[in-house]
């Protein structure tokens, strides 16, 4: 572009980075804070960033990834609802020559070029750390037996899947913990506390612990276990993800047990990587985002430091 007024400023300081972003949904306080994070970061280095929420819905993701290629943006980034059924869509984007950079959930392609980086945690290692604090509890209590129903995040999404195998991974050679019951309460509150109505029906007084695969999910089913006329934290164990202020809330009440950190605040990185993408400078393929385990001993003290 010409510089009308003679200052010397180089066309490409001239125009702002274009970023199209399709969000999963707001389905819980995890994705409330991520999505605050990408629009404050965005917004701090004077990235136009297009937002879309696709509501837990892949073909959303799909309509808005399409219309960003129309609309020529810069960069492409999105957080997979589910982990496959992208190829054809992210084809399509190599091929407009615009890059996809994703962030917190993973997708299963064929051809790993149909997206320059990925942004995200090690959600299995999340499923180990959680199971690793129950087999801790159970050491201490060698002599007892654990039930336990498990709350599965969004079908065919990345931490769910990833979730559940680390989980499993962990607790498979211990008979003394045992998953009795599994089905998935898509990361929401509402979908947890039916999901744990349900398991308490069939199960009662069997179970010992609820691992729940995010921590709206866990506040949900606390609820329907008060309301069952249990214990959450005591009759029942209560062991979740992500690290939320409301996991907090409840590990203070002595309802929840321990959380396992899931670090929503990805969007400097994110701006940061487009920067360097559209300045056509390496990137890594993968970047990892550093967590740690809160127990309910540490809340109190972690409590004020939390940042979503
Ligand atoms: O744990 C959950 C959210 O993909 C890591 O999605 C994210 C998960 C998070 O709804 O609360």
């Amino acid at each position: 572009a010409a510089c009308v007024l003679g200052a010397a400023i180089p066309a490409h300081a001239a125009r702002p980075l274009t970023i199209g972003f399709s969000q999963v949904g707001a389905e819980s306080e995890w994705r409330t804070a991520n999505t605050a994070s990408i629009k404050s970061a965005a917004k701090q280095a004077g990235v136009n960033l297009k937002f879309a929420d696709a509501q837990q819905r892949q073909e959303n993701q799909v309509k808005a990834i399409r219309s960003f290629i129309a609309q020529r943006v810069d960069v492409i980034a999105f957080s997979p609802v589910v982990e496959s059924g992208w190829d054809t869509v992210l084809r399509e984007a190599k091929a407009a020559k615009i890059p996809v950079i994703l962030t917190d959930r993973a997708v299963k392609v064929s051809d790993p070029s149909l997206y320059v980086s990925f942004i995200g945690s090690d959600f299995v290692e999340e499923g180990r750390r959680a199971a690793r604090w129950l087999s801790e509890h159970q050491k201490k209590n060698p002599n007892r037996s654990y039930n336990i129903v498990e709350l599965q995040g969004t079908v065919g999404s990345a931490p769910a899947i990833d979730r559940k195998a680390g989980f499993a991974e962990v607790i498979n050679g211990n008979p003394k913990l045992k998953i009795i019951r599994s089905q998935t309460g898509d990361f929401t509150r509402a979908k947890g506390k039916e999901v744990m109505e349900a398991f308490l029906k069939s199960e009662g007084k069997n179970i010992n612990v609820l691992y729940a695969h995010n921590d709206d999910m866990a506040i949900g089913a606390i609820q329907a276990i008060e309301e069952a006329g249990f214990k959450p934290g005591k009759d029942i164990l209560v062991v979740s993800i992500d690290g939320v202020r409301g996991a907090f809330e409840a590990m203070l009440q002595g309802k929840l047990n321990v959380t396992v950190e899931c670090n929503p605040l990805l969007g400097p990185q994110l701006i940061q990587t487009a920067q360097l993408v559209k300045a056509g400078k390496p990137v890594p393929k993968r970047i990892v985002v550093n967590e740690g385990v809160f127990p309910a001993e540490v809340a109190a003290r972690e409590f004020p430091n939390r940042q979503y």
